[in-house]
Protein backbone atom coordinates (compact mmCIF):
# COMPACT_ATOMS: atom_id res chain seq x y z
CA UNK A 1 0.00 0.00 0.00
CA UNK A 2 1.19 3.40 -0.80
CA UNK A 3 0.21 7.03 0.77
CA UNK A 4 1.02 9.74 -1.25
CA UNK A 5 1.96 12.54 1.19
CA UNK A 6 3.96 15.95 1.67
CA UNK A 7 5.39 17.00 4.63
CA UNK A 8 3.88 18.73 7.37
CA UNK A 9 0.41 18.54 5.17
CA UNK A 10 -2.77 16.76 5.85
CA UNK A 11 -1.25 12.86 4.66
CA UNK A 12 -0.25 12.65 8.54
CA UNK A 13 -3.74 11.83 9.95
CA UNK A 14 -4.02 8.88 7.24
CA UNK A 15 -0.38 7.82 8.29
CA UNK A 16 -0.83 8.05 11.98
CA UNK A 17 -4.47 5.52 11.31
CA UNK A 18 -2.08 3.19 9.22
CA UNK A 19 0.25 3.25 12.50
CA UNK A 20 -2.68 2.82 14.60
CA UNK A 21 -3.96 0.28 12.58
CA UNK A 22 -0.62 -1.40 12.07
CA UNK A 23 -0.65 -1.43 8.40
CA UNK A 24 2.77 -1.19 6.83
CA UNK A 25 2.94 1.19 3.80
CA UNK A 26 5.51 3.24 1.58
CA UNK A 27 5.14 6.74 1.26
CA UNK A 28 5.71 9.09 -1.72
CA UNK A 29 6.52 12.53 -1.44
CA UNK A 30 4.51 15.12 -4.11
CA UNK A 31 6.27 18.38 -4.75
CA UNK A 32 2.79 20.75 -4.57
CA UNK A 33 4.52 22.98 -6.83
CA UNK A 34 5.10 20.99 -10.42
CA UNK A 35 2.55 18.17 -9.31
CA UNK A 36 5.08 15.53 -9.45
CA UNK A 37 6.74 12.48 -7.56
CA UNK A 38 9.68 10.08 -8.12
CA UNK A 39 7.27 7.89 -9.94
CA UNK A 40 6.37 11.31 -12.34
CA UNK A 41 3.45 13.23 -13.05
CA UNK A 42 1.25 12.93 -10.05
CA UNK A 43 -2.19 14.19 -12.00
CA UNK A 44 -2.15 10.91 -12.97
CA UNK A 45 -2.20 9.45 -9.51
CA UNK A 46 -5.29 12.01 -9.35
CA UNK A 47 -6.46 14.81 -11.55
CA UNK A 48 -7.58 16.65 -8.17
CA UNK A 49 -3.88 17.24 -7.67
CA UNK A 50 -4.61 16.81 -3.66
CA UNK A 51 -2.66 14.53 -0.93
CA UNK A 52 -3.22 12.32 0.42
CA UNK A 53 -4.00 9.81 -2.08
CA UNK A 54 -3.97 6.15 -0.56
CA UNK A 55 -2.86 3.88 -3.39
CA UNK A 56 -4.07 0.03 -2.54
CA UNK A 57 -2.17 -3.22 -3.72
CA UNK A 58 -4.53 -3.84 -6.44
CA UNK A 59 -3.53 -0.39 -7.72
CA UNK A 60 -7.06 1.42 -6.40
CA UNK A 61 -6.92 4.75 -5.02
CA UNK A 62 -8.67 6.08 -2.46
CA UNK A 63 -8.44 9.90 -2.23
CA UNK A 64 -10.03 12.42 0.31
CA UNK A 65 -8.31 12.15 3.83
CA UNK A 66 -11.92 12.16 5.81
CA UNK A 67 -12.76 8.85 3.60
CA UNK A 68 -9.35 7.05 3.76
CA UNK A 69 -9.66 7.67 7.75
CA UNK A 70 -12.69 5.98 7.37
CA UNK A 71 -11.28 3.43 5.29
CA UNK A 72 -8.59 2.13 7.37
CA UNK A 73 -10.85 2.33 10.61
CA UNK A 74 -13.54 -0.09 8.65
CA UNK A 75 -10.66 -2.07 7.29
CA UNK A 76 -9.28 -2.47 10.82
CA UNK A 77 -11.95 -3.30 12.87
CA UNK A 78 -10.00 -4.77 16.06
CA UNK A 79 -7.74 -1.78 15.92
CA UNK A 80 -11.20 0.16 17.06
CA UNK A 81 -10.59 3.29 14.84
CA UNK A 82 -14.44 4.16 14.59
CA UNK A 83 -17.65 3.36 16.38
CA UNK A 84 -19.29 0.29 14.45
CA UNK A 85 -21.57 0.73 11.77
CA UNK A 86 -25.54 1.65 12.32
CA UNK A 87 -24.96 3.53 15.97
CA UNK A 88 -25.53 6.70 16.68
CA UNK A 89 -21.99 6.92 18.08
CA UNK A 90 -20.64 6.21 14.43
CA UNK A 91 -22.95 9.16 13.21
CA UNK A 92 -20.92 11.39 15.89
CA UNK A 93 -17.67 10.43 14.94
CA UNK A 94 -18.95 11.21 10.76
CA UNK A 95 -19.80 14.87 12.12
CA UNK A 96 -16.67 15.10 13.67
CA UNK A 97 -15.06 14.26 10.59
CA UNK A 98 -16.45 16.29 8.32
CA UNK A 99 -16.42 19.56 10.82
CA UNK A 100 -12.58 18.83 10.98
CA UNK A 101 -12.35 18.36 6.96
CA UNK A 102 -14.80 21.25 5.68
CA UNK A 103 -14.60 23.86 8.76
CA UNK A 104 -11.31 23.45 10.58
CA UNK A 105 -8.78 21.87 7.86
CA UNK A 106 -10.00 24.33 4.83
CA UNK A 107 -10.33 27.18 7.57
CA UNK A 108 -6.29 26.69 8.47
CA UNK A 109 -6.01 26.26 5.07
CA UNK A 110 -7.28 30.20 4.54
CA UNK A 111 -4.28 30.89 6.88
CA UNK A 112 -1.42 29.62 4.68
CA UNK A 113 -2.70 30.98 1.09
CA UNK A 114 -0.34 32.89 -1.06
CA UNK A 115 -3.58 34.79 -2.37
CA UNK A 116 -4.72 36.22 0.86
CA UNK A 117 -3.13 38.70 2.61
CA UNK A 118 -1.47 39.18 6.60
CA UNK A 119 -4.65 41.46 6.90
CA UNK A 120 -7.24 39.44 5.95
CA UNK A 121 -5.94 36.65 7.18
CA UNK A 122 -5.96 37.86 10.59
CA UNK A 123 -9.70 39.04 10.87
CA UNK A 124 -10.63 35.68 9.18
CA UNK A 125 -9.27 33.87 12.28
CA UNK A 126 -10.38 36.27 14.80
CA UNK A 127 -13.75 36.27 13.01
CA UNK A 128 -13.61 32.34 11.78
CA UNK A 129 -11.28 30.11 13.39
CA UNK A 130 -11.85 31.41 17.08
CA UNK A 131 -15.42 29.85 17.84
CA UNK A 132 -14.16 26.71 16.24
CA UNK A 133 -11.42 26.82 18.72
CA UNK A 134 -13.32 27.80 21.38
CA UNK A 135 -15.84 24.93 20.45
CA UNK A 136 -13.42 22.10 20.29
CA UNK A 137 -11.69 23.46 23.96
CA UNK A 138 -14.72 23.52 25.27
CA UNK A 139 -15.16 19.97 23.81
CA UNK A 140 -11.98 18.63 24.79
CA UNK A 141 -12.29 19.79 28.94
CA UNK A 142 -14.64 16.98 29.46
CA UNK A 143 -13.20 14.39 26.75
CA UNK A 144 -9.78 13.00 26.65
CA UNK A 145 -10.51 12.17 22.80
CA UNK A 146 -12.68 13.41 20.68
CA UNK A 147 -15.00 10.68 20.83
CA UNK A 148 -14.19 10.89 24.90
CA UNK A 149 -12.78 7.67 25.94
CA UNK A 150 -11.79 5.95 22.91
CA UNK A 151 -9.00 7.17 20.58
CA UNK A 152 -10.28 7.32 17.39
CA UNK A 153 -9.29 8.12 13.37
CA UNK A 154 -11.07 11.81 14.47
CA UNK A 155 -8.46 12.28 16.91
CA UNK A 156 -5.50 11.43 14.05
CA UNK A 157 -7.04 14.15 12.08
CA UNK A 158 -7.88 16.93 14.34
CA UNK A 159 -3.92 16.48 15.93
CA UNK A 160 -2.87 16.81 12.18
CA UNK A 161 -4.89 20.02 11.48
CA UNK A 162 -4.42 21.89 15.17
CA UNK A 163 -0.66 21.03 14.73
CA UNK A 164 -0.31 23.71 11.65
CA UNK A 165 -1.18 26.81 14.07
CA UNK A 166 2.46 27.75 15.11
CA UNK A 167 2.84 27.45 11.19
CA UNK A 168 0.55 30.46 10.78
CA UNK A 169 0.92 32.31 13.86
CA UNK A 170 -1.98 31.36 15.48
CA UNK A 171 -1.50 31.09 19.38
CA UNK A 172 -3.52 28.40 21.13
CA UNK A 173 -2.10 29.02 24.55
CA UNK A 174 -4.83 30.21 26.02
CA UNK A 175 -7.09 27.01 25.13
CA UNK A 176 -5.73 25.28 28.20
CA UNK A 177 -7.79 22.02 26.92
CA UNK A 178 -6.18 21.84 23.33
CA UNK A 179 -2.74 22.21 24.71
CA UNK A 180 -3.24 19.66 27.40
CA UNK A 181 -5.01 17.61 24.35
CA UNK A 182 -1.88 18.47 21.80
CA UNK A 183 0.21 17.02 24.67
CA UNK A 184 -1.14 14.04 25.38
CA UNK A 185 -1.29 12.90 21.59
CA UNK A 186 2.45 14.16 21.19
CA UNK A 187 2.60 10.65 23.64
CA UNK A 188 0.98 8.48 21.25
CA UNK A 189 3.31 5.48 19.66
CA UNK A 190 1.14 5.44 16.46
CA UNK A 191 1.70 9.48 15.92
CA UNK A 192 5.42 8.99 16.97
CA UNK A 193 5.77 6.95 14.67
CA UNK A 194 4.30 9.16 11.96
CA UNK A 195 6.12 11.92 12.38
CA UNK A 196 9.31 9.82 12.16
CA UNK A 197 8.41 8.20 8.78
CA UNK A 198 7.61 11.57 7.33
CA UNK A 199 11.25 13.06 8.41
CA UNK A 200 12.97 9.93 7.23
CA UNK A 201 10.93 10.04 3.51
CA UNK A 202 11.30 13.96 3.29
CA UNK A 203 14.64 13.35 3.76
CA UNK A 204 15.36 10.37 1.40
CA UNK A 205 12.76 11.62 -1.94
N1 LIG B 1 -10.46 17.53 -0.34
C1 LIG B 1 -9.13 17.08 -0.01
C2 LIG B 1 -8.26 18.28 0.26
C3 LIG B 1 -6.91 17.86 0.75
C4 LIG B 1 -5.95 19.05 0.81
O1 LIG B 1 -6.36 20.19 1.07
N2 LIG B 1 -4.68 18.74 0.57
C5 LIG B 1 -3.70 19.79 0.47
C6 LIG B 1 -2.59 19.60 1.50
S1 LIG B 1 -3.18 19.66 3.18
C7 LIG B 1 -3.05 19.69 -0.89
O2 LIG B 1 -2.91 18.62 -1.44
N3 LIG B 1 -2.66 20.81 -1.47
C8 LIG B 1 -2.04 20.79 -2.75
C9 LIG B 1 -1.60 22.12 -3.19
O3 LIG B 1 -1.80 23.06 -2.43
O4 LIG B 1 -1.05 22.21 -4.28
C10 LIG B 1 -9.16 16.17 1.21
O5 LIG B 1 -9.96 16.45 2.13
O6 LIG B 1 -8.41 15.19 1.24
Amino acid sequence: MKLYYAPGSCGLASQIALQEAGQKYELVKVDFKTKTTIEGDYRKVTPKGFIPVLKLDDGDMITEGAVILQWIADKNPASKLLPAFGTRERYTALEWLNFIASDLHKGMGVMFSSFIDPDTKKRFADGNLTSKFEYIDEHLSTNDHVLGAQFSVADAYLYNVLSWSPRVNLDLSIYKSIQQYMARMEQRLSIRAALEAERQAAATQ
